[in-house]
């Protein structure tokens, strides 16, 4: 079992602790990103990195001291210690015009022959998908929307499939939505989107995914399918709990799933996912993998407060899956 892609040697690692009873372990220094590190921005989660120039960029959401939500620029030598910026990324629209989001959250980014594609929560009468793209970093291109709202937690995959651009996302409510399963778009154009279909659905036998499940990071393609780490909700009397969890996708058509995890990989349980804004929220959106040495590095927003890292190896991760799949007719769960 390997990833497919490039090697990238200078991951942020820690060797399993040999205490840990998962699959996925957290990095000791964690939170990596505090409250208030940079400008008005009062908390940072929920983010995306990626490597760039032998070292790493990453597109950040920053909740302002206003309470709104807009996505910042940082930069890293190690991916631990980020330098956010002070001001929100400056986009333009594809006539040259300023284009400023009301709003705008929980981005994952994505390199694609060799242009980066941003996507995030935007307003558009409503929570919906926005999109950009930029080659620099330094000017952003704001694109067409790609569906109408409501709508969530949109994921390009890093190449084409068949000649197709394919998109994840979570058709939504214009609230905090209380269902949502995963459907996938295929585009030739990243203009026109078509052909949806669903790829899994909320539920499963155990409970910790029964409310909604949105896609995490951006796939990573390894010679078993498309590893694709979500999160997944449930209901309590307190409010929602956030967990990540874990299904393999197959290669040429990610609209089906071939595996799927019923236990979840992360829950709440240190107290920097346990206790801040929103308590009890581990939430994927992004990861850095090594082909050569099949190291997976994942960065989850942390209880709508702080930037939390975490460990796995694909091997174990891709075995995990495997072993715990409950799939039943090769295609999604039945649900009762
Ligand atoms: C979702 C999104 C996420 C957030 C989560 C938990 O609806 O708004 O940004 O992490 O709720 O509050």
């Amino acid at each position: 079992m390997g990833i497919i892609g490039k090697p990238l040697r200078n991951i942020p690692w820690q060797d399993k602790p040999a205490d840990c009873k998962g699959v996925v372990w957290r990095y000791s220094g964690n939170p990596i990103i505090d409250r208030n590190p940079a400008g008005r921005c009062a908390r940072v989660y929920n983010s995306a990195v990626i490597p760039y120039e032998g070292k790493f960029i990453g597109v950040f959401r920053a909740d302002h001291i206003d309470g709104k939500a807009r996505i910042h620029l940082g930069r890293s030598n190690d991916a631990i210690n980020w330098e956010i910026e002070d001001e929100p990324i400056k986009w333009k629209d594809e006539e040259g015009k300023p284009y400023d989001p009301n709003y705008a959250y929980d981005p994952r980014l994505v390199e694609i022959d060799g242009v980066y594609y941003i996507i995030w929560c935007t307003d558009f009468g409503g929570a919906a998908l926005g999109m950009g793209m930029t080659k620099d970093f330094k000017e952003f291109i704001r694109l067409e929307n790609p569906f109408p709202p409501f709508n969530r937690n949109g994921v390009l995959f890093p190449r084409k499939i068949n000649g197709k651009y394919m998109l994840l996302s979570r058709p939504s409510d214009s609230g905090h939505t209380p269902f949502g399963d995963i459907f996938i778009s295929e585009s030739t154009d990243l203009r026109y989107w078509g052909r949806h279909r669903r790829v899994m659905s909320r539920g499963g036998s155990g409970w910790w995914q029964s409310t909604k499940i949105g896609a995490g990071p951006v796939p990573i393609e390894t010679d078993e399918g498309w590893l694709l780490l979500y999160h997944g909700v449930t209901t309590t009397c307190s409010g929602y709990v956030y967990s990540m969890g874990a299904a393999i996708l197959d290669r040429d058509d990610p609209s089906i799933v071939k595996y799927r995890a019923a236990d979840y990989l992360l829950t709440p349980e240190k107290i920097y996912e346990t206790s801040g804004f929103v308590p009890n929220v581990v939430f994927p959106c992004a990861t850095l993998h090594d082909a050569e040495t099949g190291r997976i590095a994942i960065y989850y927003g942390a209880a709508d407060t702080y930037v939390a890292l975490a460990f796995t190896q694909v091997d174990e991760v891709v075995g995990f899956i495997k072993n715990n799949s409950e799939i039943v007719y090769g295609d999604d769960i039945e649900y009762k």
